[in-house]
């Protein structure tokens, strides 16, 4: 008599069951296995099942090979400092641990919930990477044409709109869109991109119009609305060459009440020390002026320079990050540098609470790296800014680096029909490592288009 031994599935069954069982494809609030399946056989050799793949092909694949003991989603897990974002590998100012030490900085705070006011054409309210690290004001009570907390302001429940004077900062541009995303998009939630600072409180501001262009007296009032609501940095990615002695009083306002402003240096690809732009010109002591790398570390074509103006320079060509609409772009200018200066400045205060305005502001400054670019101050280092900041409570990583850039690079795309059969032929009984780029990212790769912005 035969004793039935232990139950084996096929590959067919297996599948069946787990795509019966597997949650529905959506936004993930843990790293997942985004569709892929993970096949353990007999012999003890493992394969990966690619989204989309049938149980008929996926049974022709295997040809005479073993039979299937478990299928099972094939779930991630991140080395510490690296977020699962799945266009986080595009990001290479924070995917490359030399440019800005992101993962080192990560491996201290990832940001709490500071308030971030970007000053730009708005922001996409209702943008999957965003929506959840919006400024909310908590006393105004939305749509009811009143003005609930009396801060002047009617609806200002996410920010205020200074070109069409409403309570919402929609973004009929995508600018501010962006450069927000590069401050505080969502890291770690599985999806898009990640920002420098993962929980930042966003306030959008919106002084600019659709075609990106603001006026004096929008960019002052947006100025001083920020304050007033409690933002303890500005990001103003924007520069012009007429100097407004309106613009400037908020502007030293906002740095009178503690309040660090980061500015962009402008895109004219010249020395603004003799012919300044504003407000990167402007004199206020809590002012950073910020000037824009490339790849490589050498400032970038378009930036402007000026040992005396510009302070630090920043990453700020081909920025993947969050695009009006819901997708993702790249961009490129100094409007792209000044965010990352800004999502440091949140992780700075994340880690030191304790510290004031000052105090964010000379450990940014202090941890940078001297370079001998045209800047006064040298290259942004948000690792070494916390380590300064932290002395000897900085915390070195357990994972070894080697580890973690591997675990960045995790972005193998399934393989043809023909180079995985060919591999499986070779050896059987190791991991095949390929890992599945989703549809949703690959739509989302399609959609990123280049752009140079000022
Ligand atoms: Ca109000
Ligand atoms: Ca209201
Ligand atoms: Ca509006
Ligand atoms: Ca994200």
């Amino acid at each position: 008599m035969r004793i039935p031994g232990p139950r084996v599935l096929t590959t067919a069954t297996a599948i069946a069951v787990l795509l019966v069982l597997m949650p529905a494809a959506a936004p993930a609030a843990t790293p997942s296995a985004r569709g892929e399946l993970l096949v353990a056989r007999e012999d003890g050799s493992l394969q990966v099942l690619c989204p989309g793949a049938s149980a008929s092909a996926a049974r022709a694949r295997s040809g005479r090979r073993s039979r299937v003991r478990f299928v099972e989603p094939n779930h991630r897990y991140a080395a510490a400092g690296v977020p699962q974002d799945d266009l986080f590998t595009e990001q290479w100012q924070l995917a490359d641990g030399r440019v800005l030490g992101a993962s080192a900085a990560w491996d201290q705070t990832v940001g709490g919930e500071v308030t971030v006011a970007v000053i730009d054409s708005g922001l996409d309210v209702r943008h999957p990477d965003l929506s959840e690290n919006l400024w909310r004001n908590a006393g105004e009570v939305p749509g009811n044409g009143v003005d609930d907390e009396a801060n002047g302001f009617v609806d200002d429940v996410h920010g205020f709109d200074f070109v069409g004077r409403d309570g919402d900062p929609a973004d009929d541009n995508g600018h501010g869109t962006h450069v927000a995303g590069i401050v505080g998009a969502r890291g770690g939630n599985g999806f898009g991109v990640a920002g420098v600072a993962w929980r930042a409180r966003i306030m959008p501001v919106k002084v600019l119009g659709h075609d990106a262009v603001g006026s004096a007296l929008t960019l002052a009032e947006g100025v001083r609305y920020a304050v007033a609501n409690g933002a303890r940095i500005i990001n103003l990615s924007v520069s012009g060459s007429g100097h407004s002695r309106a613009f400037e009083e908020a502007v030293q306002a906002a740095s009178d009440a503690g309040v660090i402003v980061v500015a962009a240096a402008g895109n004219d690809g010249r020395d603004i020390d003799s012919a300044p732009v504003y407000p990167a010109g402007f004199a206020a002591p809590r002012l950073i002026a910020v000037a824009a790398t490339a790849r490589g570390g050498a400032l970038s074509a378009v930036s402007n320079r000026g040992p005396a103006t510009v302070d630090v320079a920043a990453p700020g060509q081909d920025i993947v990050s969050t695009a009006a609409g819901g997708g993702y772009e790249r961009r490129t200018g100094t409007s792209m540098a000044a965010p990352h200066v800004a999502g440091t400045l949140v992780l700075l205060a994340s880690a030191r609470p304790d510290l004031g305005a000052d105090g964010l502001h000379q450990a940014l400054l202090r941890g940078v790296r001297r370079e001998g670019l045209a800047v006064g101050g040298g290259t942004l280092d948000a690792a070494g800014a916390l380590r300064g900041a932290l002395g000897g409570r900085f915390r070195t990583a357990t994972v070894p680096k080697a580890a973690t850039t591997k675990r960045t690079v995790a972005r193998t795309t399934c393989r043809p029909a023909k180079t995985r059969a060919r591999r499986a032929s070779r050896s059987r009984s190791t991991v095949k490592r390929s890992t599945c780029r989703s549809s949703a990212a690959t739509a989302k790769r399609a959609a990123t288009r280049s752009r140079t912005r000022a």
